[in-house]
């Protein structure tokens, strides 16, 4: 990094946080976009806030004591970080993963502060989960762990503070166990202090299918934008929780062809495309905590053809969108692509692409789109349930995806703004950093020092 300022708070998070290195990634890639920004404002440095951003105003961390079907006392750590409340009240989802620690949740913080920036709604950036592995519990297990967690988090959330929601590992029914004991709790029902809820207890239609849907509408204005059309190309999905389920969706209603799915165990090759009961088994998939793609060929035999141990960037595709964990694409997999001829990549997963892979995909001029972009349609609807449980109203799918819709279409276009090259070409990645930054960045100056 040449800026001397950005250099230094730099070299102050290595050494602070030099055992985090999915922290460390996360906030080199900023700050390396930051650097044209930081020359031009020197009341950034005045007032410290490269130092006050990279620093998460708190983090709560907590033992979860439970026990499992044969009575055995378990134990795990649950965490919540709150990362920057500048422009709203915290939010973001839980992730349960048996490799969820502190540096992992404060990369995600950390991003979703950004993401949750360009959305346009007013939130700021947090991120929770626990080391807790749902692999092979059974679902009075994840309701016990539910509880558990939620007995120690209920009093540092709520509507105006901290409004968590789903990730890797929480989805539909976790959420419900977590909203369950957060209102047996807090003796009065607060209606939005979780989003991902249930449709008959304050959820809104279409969250669900939000990720995957407005990443979808972010490809098409990067294709357009481009000159080009999902219509008949092929994709490939690393994944097949809710990102990757909504994201298949919307691609094949878009007429884009959906010619792999992965799992941690192997990849499932379609070559005819993914089918509508296809897509609808994934749910089946993900709920029976098996967490194993090769169920898919199982279940389909004559499309699907399993390989194991190989991923979804073996499959020669035009797009691939990475929909499962961090650095899940790395630069011997974005060569095996650029090989193939992708020639589009859009990260679903937060940070799916290593730097490297990154490097590749752009120096190679592939359209290549970051995380907090591409699925901050995700967040954003929770941003538009928390609207609906305000007004105590449920607004249709029409109403939802006209918004989701606007919403994508504005963080492309402030991509665009921010973004664009002096060749004319677009930088997503710096685009979509430097929007975010300005906004959380212009908060901050405005309301002094804190
Ligand atoms: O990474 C993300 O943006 C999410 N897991 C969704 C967070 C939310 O509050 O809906």
């Amino acid at each position: 990094m040449k800026n001397a300022y950005v250099n230094r708070v730099f070299e102050r998070v290595k050494a602070k946080n030099a055992n985090e290195p999915e922290f460390l990634q996360a906030v080199q890639e900023v700050l390396e976009s930051l650097e044209p920004v930081v020359e031009k404002m020197p009341e950034l440095e005045k007032n410290a806030i490269l130092e006050r951003m990279v620093d998460p105003d708190r983090i709560f961390t907590f033992r979860v004591t439970w026990v499992d079907d044969n009575g055995a006392v378990q134990t795990n750590l649950g965490y919540r970080v709150q990362f920057n409340s500048a422009i709203g009240p915290y939010k973001g989802g839980l992730r349960f993963h048996k490799a969820v620690n502190p540096s992992m949740l404060k990369f995600l913080g950390f991003e979703q502060t950004f993401k949750n920036a360009l959305t346009t709604l007013p939130m700021g950036g947090a991120k929770g989960g626990s080391d807790f592995d749902p692999v092979g519990k059974s679902d009075a297990e994840i309701m016990r762990f539910c509880q558990a967690f939620m007995l120690e988090l209920w009093n540092n959330i709520g509507v105006d503070t901290d409004v968590p929601a789903g990730d890797v590992g929480v989805g539909g029914r976790e959420i419900g166990y977590l909203n369950g004991m957060y209102q047996k709790l807090a003796r009065k029902y607060h209606t939005g202090v979780l989003t991902g809820k249930g449709m008959t207890w304050g959820g809104s239609i279409l969250r669900p299918e939000a990720t995957g849907y407005g990443a979808l509408y972010f490809v098409e204005y990067m294709l357009a934008k481009a000159g080009k059309d999902i219509k008949g190309k092929t994709v490939a999905v690393s994944g097949f929780g809710n990102v990757a389920w909504g994201a298949s969706k919307k691609a094949v209603e878009l007429g884009a062809k959906v010619v792999a799915i992965s799992g941690p165990d192997g990849v499932c090759e379609i070559p005819n495309g993914i089918t509508n009961e296809m897509i609808d088994y994934m749910l089946e998939m993900r709920s029976s905590n098996r967490n194993k793609v090769e169920d898919m060929a199982t279940k389909f035999p004559a499309a699907c053809k399993f390989t194991a141990g190989k991923k979804a960037w073996s499959v020669k595709c035009d797009i691939a969108l990475p929909c499962a964990f961090q650095n899940e694409l790395n630069e011997a997999d974005a060569k095996e692509l650029l090989a193939n001829g992708t020639w589009c990549v859009a990260e679903v997963s937060n940070m799916g692409c290593t730097p490297e892979a990154i490097h590749a995909f752009q120096s190679a001029g592939v359209l290549f789109a970051p995380g907090k972009a591409v699925n901050a349609g995700g967040v954003a609807t929770s941003g538009l349930e928390m609207t609906q449980n305000c007004e105590h109203l449920s607004w249709t799918a029409e109403e939802v995806d006209e918004r989701l819709h606007q919403i994508m279409k504005s963080i492309h276009e402030q991509c665009v703004e921010h973004g664009t090259q002096p060749d004319g070409t677009i930088n997503y990645v710096n685009g979509a950093n430097i929007a975010g930054f300005m906004k959380v960045a212009q908060a901050m100056l405005e309301q002094g020092v804190v």
